[in-house]
């Protein structure tokens, strides 16, 4: 069904966090997230950017998402129509890097996509999964499996009581933020008071090849995984490092498109790989990233970036895919906003999992009065 894209509006909303987030990168406080709408016949499809606060994590931060989305991005579709959302990521393959300004945008149109066919986006996505084909698409709407990420904490004793505290709420696994200072002693106390819960460990970066045989000490407590030790950009010191450790390597910031992804299973850099929609730059990719990772036996599962309900609940519909087999750092709203910006805010069971919602498009209502009382900064793209 082709679609016009009649108009494109950013707005920056400003979202305090209930509790710091720290990683090896830094400590964020609150949120600079921008939003993407894009409208259809009177129809509207939303997405998030999830691009940091600073360029830390990789290359881009709010502000440069919001001038690629403003001058590169949203001018290539405005007024365009399209046969399906599958084509909105090849109109910007010509730029170089930003997916995250563009996987905002490309999320957005299909959200819009399947708002515009009453579908519910899941179902959306895993019917254009080549790796999920139609047949296997349950009739019920699946239940998704979650985890938690805990930054680095002030004290270990802190980071104890965040664990317990969501082990109790059911979480089924538990990953914990490493960095040079905070590594294998709170890892080795973290065991010894937790030594069943699946656990693991995400570095962003923070080490090099020379500490190889410091992170081998982690082998020792039988993480489920580390994830990203190495540089953001480099694949092969990651398969010389997987090939000294006991310890699956999961690769976050290294993996922004499917060929990546060949490439680190071909080299034997990870054995899990972590899909981020941002970080590849929507559907589209995250959609090829996984049925590459599903081909290769690789196992995947959604990560996060403090994400808002809308960005929340793409994550969710991504995660429906069935090579999403291990818990994502898919978490309740509440653990991250005193109010959310959608309705009903996520919620998590006691089983450790979200139900999906089989409702149109992204499956929740927006809280337009918040939205509008959050709001920083709002344009129209030009075409
Ligand atoms: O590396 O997974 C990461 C948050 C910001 C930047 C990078 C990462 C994270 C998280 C948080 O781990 C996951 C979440 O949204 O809860
Ligand atoms: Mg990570």
């Amino acid at each position: 069904m082709a679609f016009r894209i009649d108009r494109i509006t950013l707005r920056q909303i400003a979202m305090p966090l209930v509790h710091f987030f720290e990683t090896s990168f830094g400590r964020t406080i609150g949120r600079e997230i921008i939003l993407v709408e894009a409208a259809s016949d009177g129809v509207s499809g939303w997405g998030e950017v999830t691009a940091g606060e600073n360029p830390f994590y990789n290359e881009e931060w709010t502000e440069s998402a919001w001038l690629i989305l403003e001058h590169y991005a949203g001018p290539r579709v405005v007024g365009r129509t399209l046969d399906s959302a599958a084509d909105a990521a090849p109109l910007f393959s010509h730029l170089r890097g930003h997916r995250m300004a563009r996987g905002g945008l490309e999320a957005a149109i299909w959200d819009l996509e399947s708002r515009l066919l009453e579908r519910p986006l899941w179902r959306h996505v895993r019917s254009s999964s080549s790796a999920s084909g139609a047949a296997e698409l349950p009739a019920q709407p699946p239940e998704i499996p979650c985890g938690v990420s805990i930054g680095v904490q002030d004290s270990v004793q802190q980071l104890l009581h965040k664990i317990e505290g969501e082990r109790a709420a059911g979480y089924q696994r538990i990953k914990m933020k490493i960095k040079p200072g905070w590594d294998i002693d709170v890892v080795r106390q973290v065991r010894r008071e937790f030594p069943k819960i699946r656990l693991m460990a995400d570095a962003n970066s923070a080490y090099t090849l020379e500490d190889a045989g410091r992170l081998r000490q982690l082998d020792e407590f039988y993480l489920m995984m580390i994830e990203q030790p190495l540089a953001h950009d480099d694949i092969i010191d990651h398969a010389e490092l997987q090939s000294r450790l006991d310890t699956p390597i999961c690769l976050d910031e290294c993996i922004r498109t499917a060929h990546h992804a060949e490439q680190a299973i071909a080299l034997g850099a990870c054995r899990i790989i972590n899909i981020k929609l941002g970080r590849v730059g929507g559907f589209h990719e995250a959609i090829l990233v996984h049925d590459a990772a599903r081909r290769a036996g690789i196992p995947v599962w959604c990560g996060g970036m403090l994400e808002s309900g809308v960005g929340r609940a793409h994550n969710i519909a991504l995660s429906t895919l069935p090579g999403f087999v291990l818990p994502g750092d898919i978490s309740a709203s509440k653990r991250y906003w005193a109010r959310d910006i959608i309705n009903p805010p996520v919620e998590v069971t006691s089983r450790g999992t979200i139900q999906v919602r089989d409702e149109p498009g992204f499956g929740y209502a927006l809280d337009r009065e918040h939205l509008n009382a959050i709001t920083t900064r709002r344009e129209e793209v030009r075409g």
